[in-house]
């Protein structure tokens, strides 16, 4: 209930989440690529044997390629590139798969193995937006929801999926 209450307004594009942290190493991460500009780390609830997200260092309002304005076309350009790097450096010969998520209806995945993880952590359910600061709380939303809704890091983030084949259509 009182997550709910805390379901909030439009969330501000600049608001800070949990990859701010993971880009200024206050909470480790599996870094496969960085330079400048980008980060690239190991998904911690990888969905193919190979998962990377690749997030710009500096979010310049990106919370989702919804948010995207002109000025953003040399970072989102850059996301791009640095996905195709990454793949050839993990040996994706065979394929991969790009993936972004947008907002509500971008992604809903179930109740994953990495909720320890989530203190701290913004999450959008029903299309509302949730802070829970208690993994006790967290685990009420997902009793409530039984799976999140929705993009769930409102800072723009490419994931990288390779090692398996993928289905079409994605679901
Ligand atoms: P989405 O917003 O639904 O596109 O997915 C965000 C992804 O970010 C999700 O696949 C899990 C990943 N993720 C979230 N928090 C962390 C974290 O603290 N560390 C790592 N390595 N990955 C995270």
């Amino acid at each position: 209930d009182a997550a709910l209450a805390a379901a909030a307004a439009p969330v501000p594009s600049d608001s800070p989440t949990i990859f701010d942290k993971i880009i200024n190493k206050e909470i480790p991460s599996n870094v496969v690529y960085e330079d400048d500009k980008v980060l690239a780390f190991r998904d911690i609830n990888p969905q193919a044997p190979t998962h990377i997200v690749i997030i710009p260092k500096v979010k310049d309002g990106l919370s989702g390629l919804s948010k995207a304005e002109e000025r953003h076309c040399e970072i989102l350009g850059r996301l791009m590139y640095t996905a195709k790097l990454v793949a050839k450096q993990e040996g994706l010969d065979d394929g991969f798969r790009i993936v972004i998520n947008d907002g509500p209806n971008g992604c809903m995945f179930a109740l994953c193995s990495c909720h320890d993880s989530f203190e701290e952590r913004e999450l959008w359910l029903s299309a509302k937006r949730v802070k829970d600061h208690h993994r006790e709380t967290y685990c009420a939303i997902v009793m409530l929801s039984g799976s999140f809704v929705g993009q769930s890091v409102y800072h723009i983030h490419v994931h990288l999926l390779g090692g398996r084949q993928m289905n079409w259509p994605p679901g």
